[in-house]
């Protein structure tokens, strides 16, 4: 999706769009009154004050008329600069505006920008003239408070966006359209994989059976997976105390982003943000020697954080989640060779979930930042030029941002765009010096001293919430077999001569553990098909005379229209391949 704000030329068009649209929405409202209209990745807005008035997205083919007949109309667009007094002058029935101008530095030169009867303050440059701003769309209209401050009144914003040519403004649309059918939120709720109630809350899930079943091959896969590299697998307790998440920091330095305490008689508990506090603790209920790490102890977790009820979203941005989580106890010389295969573990896992659009982040702290932060330069420095330096040495290509850091170290993240265009973390490893001191953490080394080793947390999938939303929005929710809800979809031809067969396939597919449904129904043949490849079920199997006479199976790939013949234990052979290939 194209990213107006990257382009220069784009974003003089859609600014001056933006003008345009308040030119026309001033015609339609003579009442109106403006508040600011910028450019956005995603073209632009108009902050407007309509007085009473509601306008919804009906409204927007009336503006999207008006505005059009001032681009027949060929106004040129002129600049001119004003003094501070002929600013509040032209603008005294606009008290958006004055608050605009009062607050403009003193040094500033005020400039608007005129196009026939409508007039606008700004910075600039515009097109030359309206004609220029022929291949607009507007995109809908939401309610947003002035200034982002909710004590404020809701101003009614309108969003569009505007192109050079038909051509680019038609691929854009089509590109919105892919993107609106490919919203998890929208799939979640198509093909039944999870659901919310007002009455649960704000940002907590539930899976249906459907999405609980991808979420259980999820969890083998990657539990198998890990098990292979070396990993032990725990189950620690949700609940910890105040004091655990005072010891490691979180109380200190996370304390906004978690549920609020339960109090009761003596006792002060939290639910837990992070899984970190709970396996510092495994690793100290035992002694270690230099010969026993790395350790690494994984555990697919739940966790809870309170993130804002507007910022919540889906299963990408949750308050109750699962993460894929591992903390790895290391010798500092180990801390290399232990990344790389952090590294090299999700390099994998996205060959064999097909994720190829990704980039690899150095998340650094905000050394300013002394709330958000631990605050200790040396250890800092130290973390972060260390993973700088694994990083460069792995031949990663990655880019560094400021303030991303965990509160205990620096991370690499995997970042991905979500179909509605949130940049997200999915997978993370991180490098922490903290939490071994925070909790005395020690092993022997060679010399029989006592020593602290390094911890590195790290979670392959992030959390199966948010890996799930990525899912489906790239499968667009048909899933390869070896994940699928159904993987098989019997459909008899005919109820009356042909159930007892389908029967036996069903029987047969289910034996050999392929998930598999039988529709008995009594609906028609066609309306049966058309409903499986609607669920996106990969294998629909039509089994009519020629199939009971032949003992024999036809098969309906998804996404093919072609039907293919074959004996049962040959089906069978190649959904196993399938399922082996994972593709
Ligand atoms: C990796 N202590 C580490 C852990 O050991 C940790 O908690 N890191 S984290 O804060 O970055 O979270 C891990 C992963 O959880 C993130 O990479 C992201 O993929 C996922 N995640 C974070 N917040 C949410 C959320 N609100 N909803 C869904 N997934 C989330
Ligand atoms: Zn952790």
């Amino acid at each position: 999706m194209i990213n107006v704000k990257e382009h220069e030329q784009l974003s003089i068009l859609n600014h001056s769009a933006a003008h345009l649209l308040a030119h026309a929405v001033k015609h339609l409202y003579p009442n109106a009154k403006f508040w600011v209209g910028p450019v956005i990745e995603e073209g632009f807005y108009y902050d407007i004050d309509l007085g009473d008035e509601v306008i919804n997205e009906d409204d927007l083919e009336q503006i999207t008329k008006e505005m059009k007949k001032i681009v027949k109309s060929d106004k040129l667009i002129k600049r001119i600069e004003l003094s501070k007094e002929e600013a509040l002058e032209i603008f005294k029935d606009d008290p958006y505006k004055i608050d605009l101008i009062e607050n403009m530095p003193a040094e500033e030169i005020i400039s608007a920008y005129k196009q026939d009867d409508f007039i606008d303050l700004c910075k600039g440059p515009h097109v030359s003239t309206t004609k220029k701003l022929k291949h607009f769309k507007l995109l809908k209209v939401s309610g947003a408070y002035y200034k982002g401050d909710s004590k404020n009144k809701v101003l009614q914003r309108i969003y569009g966006i505007c192109f050079e040519n038909e051509e680019d403004l038609e691929k854009h649309l089509e590109a919105l359209e892919d993107a609106k059918n490919r919203d998890h939120r929208k799939l979640g709720k198509e093909l039944e994989l999870f659901t919310s109630h007002e009455l649960v809350g704000p940002g907590l899930q539930m899976w249906l059976p459907n999405g609980a079943t991808v979420r259980t091959e999820l969890e083998n896969y990657i539990r198998t997976k890990e098990t292979k590299e070396g990993y032990d697998h725990v189950y620690t307790p949700s609940l910890g105390s105040v004091d655990l998440y005072k010891t490691s920091g979180h109380w200190d330095h996370y304390k906004d982003d978690m549920f609020p305490v339960m109090k009761m008689d003596n006792e002060e508990l939290v639910l837990r943000p992070m899984n970190c506090p709970h396996h510092m603790l495994i690793y100290k209920n035992s002694l270690h020697s230099y010969r026993d790490l790395p350790i690494r102890i994984g555990e697919l977790a739940p966790d809870f954080r309170y993130e804002a009820s507007g910022a919540v979203c889906g299963l990408e941005r949750v308050r109750q989640m699962c993460q894929n989580d591992a903390h790895l106890f290391v010798r500092p010389d180990q801390i290399k060779e232990e990344v790389a295969k952090v590294v090299n573990l999700i390099l994998s896992v996205y060959e064999d979930f097909n994720i190829t659009n990704y980039s690899f982040r150095l998340s650094l702290r905000d050394k300013e930042d002394k709330e958000k932060y631990f605050d200790d330069d040396e250890m800092w420095d130290k973390a972060e030029s260390e993973l700088r330096k694994v990083l460069t040495d792995l031949n990663l290509n990655f880019y560094e941002a400021k303030g991303e850091a965990a509160f205990y170290g620096p991370k690499l993240d995997v970042q991905i765009k979500s179909a509605i265009g949130h940049d997200v973390t999915l997978s993370t490893c991180q490098l922490d010096f903290l939490l071994p001191e925070r909790f005395d953490l020690t092993y022997t080394n060679e010399k029989g001293e006592k020593v602290r080793p390094v911890v590195i947390h790290r979670a392959i999938l992030g959390t199966f919430d948010r890996f799930m939303a990525y899912l489906i929005e790239e499968t667009k929710g048909a899933f390869p077999l070896w994940l699928a809800p159904t993987g098989v979809n019997v459909i008899p031809v005919n109820n009356g001569y042909h159930l007892e067969y389908a029967k036996e396939i069903y029987e047969f597919l289910k034996e050999n553990d392929i998930r598999t449904k039988l529709d008995a129904r009594d609906e028609k043949l066609g309306y049966k098909i058309r409903e499986s490849v609607t669920k996106k079920i990969p294998f629909t199997l039509i089994l009519g005379q020629n199939e009971v006479d032949n003992q024999t199976v036809s098969y309906r790939k998804y996404g093919t229209e072609e039907t293919v013949t074959v004996s049962k234990e040959d089906f069978l052979k190649i959904l196993k391949e399938n399922i082996k290939s994972k593709k």
